[in-house]
């Protein structure tokens, strides 16, 4: 059984004007898609064959896990983000970003630097781990799911995430990410898991 290409949870044009409908398009219709494709061509006949997708990404290494991995983080991604979202927190996360860094803006700050400092491409994550929130940075398709964290929130900095609006001004990006398109219910949700 293939798996699927999840539906966005909204549509291309609805995080306009901070991510334009185009580079919506391609990065879903894209680059989510060939990676979903490719994993369906990879695993024909292996091991991995009707595992689920967490499994595969726990299990295999190489290709199936680059384009598994890409899989599951970029429907994750388009989940951490709404219209209108952003600004800071409510409910539960607010509290505990409270304890874990301090204050919403020192969340900020360490969030970005770690966008900003993921060297070529990757992302950048809220984790949960031992009752605390964490800052981690992934390079290329690596997840926290590997390491025993649990995902709260993630922010693709990978190129083709922002280049055709933002050119090589991924600072601005992250910005906009956390000032316009965080979804705090999602972040919510996650941590009640
Ligand atoms: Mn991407």
């Amino acid at each position: 059984m293939a798996y699927p290409l999840p539906a966005l949870p909204y549509s291309t044009t609805a995080l306009e004007p901070h991510i334009s409908a185009k580079t919506f398009s391609f990065h879903y219709e894209k680059h989510h898609r060939a990676y979903v494709d490719n994993l369906n061509k990879l695993i024909v006949g292996t091991e991995y064959e009707g595992m689920t997708l967490e499994g595969v990404i726990l299990n295999a290494d190489g290709g199936i896990f680059n384009n598994a991995a890409q899989t599951w983080n970029h429907t994750f991604y388009w989940d951490s983000m709404r219209p209108e979202g952003g600004g800071e927190p409510t409910g539960e996360i607010a509290k505990l970003i409270d304890e874990s860094f301090g204050s919403y803006a020192h969340f900020v700050e360490i969030f970005k630097t770690a966008g900003m400092t993921q060297f070529g491409s990757g992302w950048a994550w809220l984790v949960e781990e031992d009752g605390k929130l964490h800052i981690v940075k992934t390079a290329n398709a690596e997840t926290p799911l590997t390491t025993g964290q649990k995902p709260i929130l993630v922010c693709d900095v990978w190129e083709h995430a922002y280049y055709l609006d933002y050119q090589n001004r991924r600072p601005d990006y992250i910005q906009v990410f956390l000032d316009h398109l965080v979804n705090w219910d999602f972040a919510n949700a996650n941590l009640a898991e």
